[in-house]
């Protein structure tokens, strides 16, 4: 069977496929990825370990992965509340840590049910 469409309506539908997916992307990708402060911050040089990291959102959400990288990217324990109940800041306890460059990077699901992550680094240099 053959639908005969006309290149107007060609068009229009490409125009709103196109629309649909900057639409889904720009939400997905952009809406939820910032957050809104950490301790310490995104870059910080730090005379001594941290006693704690702490990364406040600007909105609620669930908190899935939360990890702490050495220089070399081996994970480090980080003790931290893994239940998944809504929350607008994470507190995480590291252990202590040497001299070196470090690496946070937590991933989430806003209340809205789209995914959210982000990143700092930080740096120990007594
Ligand atoms: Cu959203």
């Amino acid at each position: 069977m053959h639908v005969y469409l006309s290149s107007t309506i060609k068009l229009i539908f490409a125009l709103s496929l196109i629309g649909l997916f900057i639409g889904l992307f720009s939400d997905t990708s952009m809406a939820h990825t910032k957050v809104a402060r950490t301790i310490p911050a995104n870059e910080a040089v730090l005379k001594e370990s941290p006693s704690e990291i702490k990364l406040i959102f600007p909105e609620v959400l669930k908190i899935t992965a939360l990890k702490l990288l050495d220089t070399q990217g081996n994970e480090l324990t980080l003790e931290h509340d893994k239940s998944l109940k809504p929350i607008k800041e994470k507190i995480a306890f590291p252990p202590s840590l040497d001299a070196g460059t470090y690496r946070v990077i937590w991933r989430g699901i806003s209340a809205d049910g789209h995914p959210i992550k982000g990143q700092i680094i930080f740096t120990v240099s007594p």
